[in-house]
């Protein structure tokens, strides 16, 4: 018997045409789950439906010896216990968190990574102390340039050992709505979702709020960090350096219609009137419109749209479709006050990243 000798750490790779997904990628899927689309009903997520993503293991955080330093370029060097962090005041919002790899799977070829569909996204409401306090405390130096957030959680991805670390600009960082949450929907935040500090950036992809929180370095350079200069970038192939992955482009999701048949997932609907409805956001301004197709994307007619829950959570949309007996291509696509909208055809880069086509989903109306 022969064995194929598996690397320690594989390294950054796109799929061969033909390449089903590997043990390993279901392991990874298996683990880091999205929203079940039936959850867009919710307008907050409950948290064990709120998608989650954990590059390595979730660590093992006990709240109570829990520290966190803050230091670097900074006048003032802190150590934090909870009580002293819930000492700032608290603000709370709900928040829609994203993952930035949201849409990888549906890409062709296909980058090797965390193979979403299209439910990497949820919505909570976190409570925390701002980010904004905590540094006019510790005072940043006007050499300041970033603030790397990093977490308890340790690994190796690509060949570099590491605790997971993502930086955010200064400017950015002295945001008032970015949040050091110790709460979710309430209640502290579970195992999964970042016990016992979690930062929570609105608007950006979920990479930079980063969970399990232990230190905040201010630093005088743009930080080189593996999840800020490699892996959370839009590159055109693997050897590209590419651009910081940072907000939120426009997405709609719709509750899937009917009812499923197990193995394919196809929807099945009653001809006639059926009422649709879900969810857009952005990370760049309230969404303005919410369009809807009942043939793949040829046609298109404008849904009611609600107000958004706050300003960086999604707006519920609905609409009623007139269902013919036959096969339907259902379509939706969310507009944002830029003017930025969602694409047919899936944007393709070699990471992954931010995959906002528009959803279709398969129904038969009968
Ligand atoms: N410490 C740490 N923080 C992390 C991650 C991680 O693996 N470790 N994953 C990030 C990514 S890529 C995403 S999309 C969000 C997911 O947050 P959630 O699991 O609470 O939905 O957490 C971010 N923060
Ligand atoms: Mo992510």
């Amino acid at each position: 018997m022969t064995t194929t000798a598996r690397p320690l750490s594989e390294p950054g790779r796109i799929a061969d045409p033909d390449e089903g997904i590997s043990p390993a990628e279901l392991a990874m899927a298996g683990r880091n789950h999205s929203l079940l689309l039936e959850a867009l009903r919710y307008d907050v997520t409950p948290a064990g439906l709120h998608y989650v993503l954990v590059h390595y293991d979730v660590p093992d955080v006990d709240g109570s010896g829990w520290t966190l330093a803050v230091g670097g370029q900074v006048t003032n060097d802190l150590v934090l216990d909870l009580e002293r962090l819930r000492s700032y005041p608290a603000v709370s919002a709900p928040v829609t968190l994203e993952c930035a790899g949201n849409g990888r799977a549906h890409l062709r070829p296909r980058p090797v990574s965390q193979p979403w569909l299209e439910g990497a996204v949820g919505t909570a409401v976190w409570t925390g102390a701002r980010l904004s306090d905590v540094l006019a405390d510790a005072g940043p130096t006007d050499k300041a340039v970033d603030v790397v957030l990093t977490g308890a959680d340790h690994g190796i991805e690509r060949g570099v050992e590491q605790d997971y670390a993502r930086a955010l600009p200064l400017a950015q960082a002295r945001r008032s709505d970015v949040l050091l949450a110790y709460e979710m929907n309430g209640a502290p935040l579970p195992p999964q979702h970042g016990f016992p500090v979690r930062v929570i950036v609105p608007g950006w992809y979920g990479m930079t709020s980063v969970k399990w929180l232990t230190s905040i370095t201010v630093t005088d350079k743009p930080d080189e960090g593996f999840q800020n200069a490699v892996a959370y970038r839009f590159k055109a192939d693997l050897d590209d350096v590419g651009e910081p992955v940072t907000s939120i482009a426009p997405r709609a999701l719709m509750v899937p219609p009917g009812f499923p048949d197990f193995g394919s997932r196809r929807r099945i609907v009653e001809a006639g009137p059926v009422a649709l409805s879900g969810r857009a956001w952005s990370g760049n301004g309230p969404i303005t419109s919410v369009d809807i197709s009942t043939n793949g994307g040829r046609t298109w007619q404008d849904t009611v749209l609600e107000p958004s829950l706050g300003t960086h959570a999604w707006a519920r949309w609905s609409t009623t479709w007139q269902a013919a007996p036959g096969n339907h291509e259902l379509c939706v696509r969310a507009t944002d006050a830029t003017g930025a909208s969602q694409p047919l055809e899936p944007p393709w880069n070699a990471q992954g990243m931010a995959n906002n086509a528009v959803q279709r989903v398969p129904v038969h109306a009968r």
